[in-house]
């Protein structure tokens, strides 16, 4: 047996032919990526981007080269599903991850400061706290998954500019006694690669220990101080007889770079003790008192955006992480399929598999709500609701993505109810793969969004024509885009980019849409067709608009609801890999549905 079987929601041994055949493909689908890393598979052909590829020994060392190799030593190793989703992934290098950052900024009078994320209530009420999520960020610059700890750090050129601390949370013996004794100092520093771990309380010793200066501990340099004194004074450039660099003895305007969230956390510390901030031995209100004094000069933009840029390129480790994740949600979204029955199954119950097949893969936490949409629920663009019986002859649209240590997967897939698509879910499933195929082989260095998206719009609109009959024979497809008539069945955008959020930051500020591709990008590509009665009839009032469309059309393909296929698409030097591997054509859909449970492989 292909050893690449032993990973998938199907084994040969448990499954009927068909449904082993349809592994297969998903199997031989993936090698594709796996082995060529330069190679697409589509419906009907296999795209090659080899013409900008160099011969295969200059790539040897390639990142996705290595990404994959390790990849197919997961696949041979593997016994099982619960082994191969329980075998280690990569370590991340915190500590580079940090430096490549926390360098790009100058070394005298700045500080980094970023802050982890608070517990929420659910409902307002003590004693109950909503399920936590780390600050992206956070997580990115420390791989804490818990609240209350903050980053300080030195920053400048140098490595040894770069001392980093890392405040935690220390816990009372009642907190002991509910919550466990949680992890020591040590084990932090360890787990984080920072200088030292520091309990919050121990604020002044952590401040200190970051004035001693950034190349030695034991090194005592009064003149490298870069915290501010009690009496500022001016700033006093001096020369540093120890490395001859600059020093301020007395910061006048310490720049602190911080993470947006921090002023969040300063208006609720303010909040809470009801005056200026005082200074205490607790952590809050004693950075308040720092913080407020008028030496500091805080920015809350460059390093949020140095870090956006950087989470925007994934390395090695977060693709392995991204793949693990889209691994087990492809999974899961073929075990919901298998556990549907038509008149019996909820939307909500859909989602309840979901998240046990997920969990059971490792992957415990979600990306997002699930939107599981049925029939004409399909056409409600996030809907959560999840409350309707899944009905015969529907189809159901579900946009589920589980995460893998922080990183998220972002799938959609439609299946019909009782395992046979319609002949109108067919025919309209069919024009959103096709424009999803064509966008992927588009998925390359360089590529322009705007362009990649106008030619999905355009091909929509092909499709509305040619198959659905829903734009009339003799319309202009470019006059039609022109009147917005994509944007009337594909509100939204193409894609987006994913990572540690499910609309990751990327290099453009204040949005997660793409301008040009780079290598290193994870972008979702996710066109869809909808039926949304209050667009529809809108276009359908438009003098414009109305001329373009057959009435009759849109209220037949109104009843299939809506069609999303979305993929997590991963930009390499040598063209665009498919992160997702849950079935995808109609033929593979059905067969995926119509293994009977008793048949499913654990
Ligand atoms: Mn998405």
């Amino acid at each position: 047996m292909n050893s690449s079987l032993s990973f998938c929601t199907f084994s040969t041994t448990t499954t009927t032919r068909r449904a082993a055949a349809a592994a297969a493909r998903t199997a031989r689908e993936r090698n594709l990526f796996c082995r060529s890393g330069r190679k697409i598979k589509t419906q009907n052909s296999s795209v090659s981007s080899s013409a900008t590829s160099p011969p295969r020994a200059r790539r040897e060392n390639d990142e996705e080269n290595q990404v994959e190799s390790d990849e197919n030593a997961f696949l041979s190793d593997a016994n099982s599903i619960a082994e191969f989703f329980s075998m280690p992934l990569p370590s991340i290098d915190f500590k580079s991850r940090r430096v490549s950052i926390f360098s790009k900024f100058p070394r005298d009078n700045r500080l980094i400061l970023a802050v982890s994320g608070e517990l929420q209530t659910r409902n307002g009420f003590e004693g109950q706290t909503a399920r936590f999520r780390q600050i992206p960020d956070f997580m990115y610059l420390t791989g804490i998954n818990e609240p209350d700890y903050f980053l300080l750090s030195t920053c400048g050129p140098k490595e040894e500019d770069i001392k980093t601390v890392i405040l935690c949370p220390r816990k009372t013996e009642q907190m002991k006694v509910w919550m466990g004794t949680g992890k020591s100092t040590e084990e932090i520093r360890e787990s984080t690669m920072c200088d030292r771990c520091f309990y919050v309380d121990e604020i002044d010793e952590a401040m200190e220990y970051l004035k001693k200066g950034r190349e030695s501990e034991s090194r005592k340099t009064d003149e490298k101080s870069i915290i501010p004194e009690d009496t500022p004074t001016d700033a006093t450039p001096s020369n540093n007889k120890n490395n001859g660099r600059r020093a301020f003895k007395i910061a006048q305007s310490t720049v602190v770079f911080v993470t947006p969230e921090l002023d969040d956390f300063l208006l609720k510390k303010r909040l809470q003790s009801n005056q200026a901030f005082v200074n205490s031995k607790t952590w809050g209100p004693s950075i308040s008192a720092t913080a407020t004094s008028s030496n500091f000069r805080f920015d809350y933009v460059a390093l949020p955006d140095k870090i956006a840029r950087q989470r925007a390129i994934k390395t090695k480790e977060e693709i392995e992480r991204i793949k693990r994740a889209n691994d087990g949600s492809s999974d899961a979204h073929v075990a919901m399929w298998q556990f549907s029955k038509p008149n019996e199954t909820y939307e909500f119950q859909l989602e309840a598999e979901f998240i046990a097949a997920s969990t059971k893969r490792n992957l415990r936490e979600l990306g997002y709500p699930c939107i599981v949409g049925s029939g004409k629920n399909a056409a409600i663009l996030h809907y959560e609701d999840n409350s309707a019986l899944c009905k015969e002859k529907e189809i159901v649209l579900v946009d589920a993505g589980a995460e893998c240590e922080g990183y998220t997967a972002d799938i959609t897939r439609c299946f019909p109810t009782d395992g046979k698509f319609t002949e109108d879910a067919k025919l309209l499933y069919n024009v959103v793969l096709d424009v999803q195929i064509d966008a992927i082989e588009r998925y390359t260095n360089g590529a322009i969004w705007a362009d990649i998206a106008r030619r999905a719009k355009l091909k929509i609109i092909e499709g509305l024509q040619k198959k659905l009959g829903v734009v009339n024979e003799d319309v202009d497809l470019n006059e039609a885009l022109e009147a917005g008539i994509s944007e009337v069945f594909l509100p939204h955008a193409l894609g987006h980019y994913l990572g540690l959020q499910v609309h990751d930051v990327g290099p453009n500020a204040a949005t997660p849409l793409p301008v040009v591709l780079e290598v290193g990008n994870v972008i979702t590509c996710e066109p869809g067709v909808y039926f949304v009665e209050a667009l529809y009839e809108k276009a359908l009032a438009n003098d414009k608009q109305k001329k373009m469309l057959n009435r009759e059309n849109i209220e037949r393909f109104a009843k299939v609801g809506g069609v999303r296929i979305e993929d997590n698409i991963w930009i390499t030097k040598h063209g665009p890999i498919n992160l997702t591997r849950c079935p995808k054509t109609v033929e593979d859909v059905e067969a995926a549905c119509n293994i009977s449970s008793e048949q499913q492989a654990k």
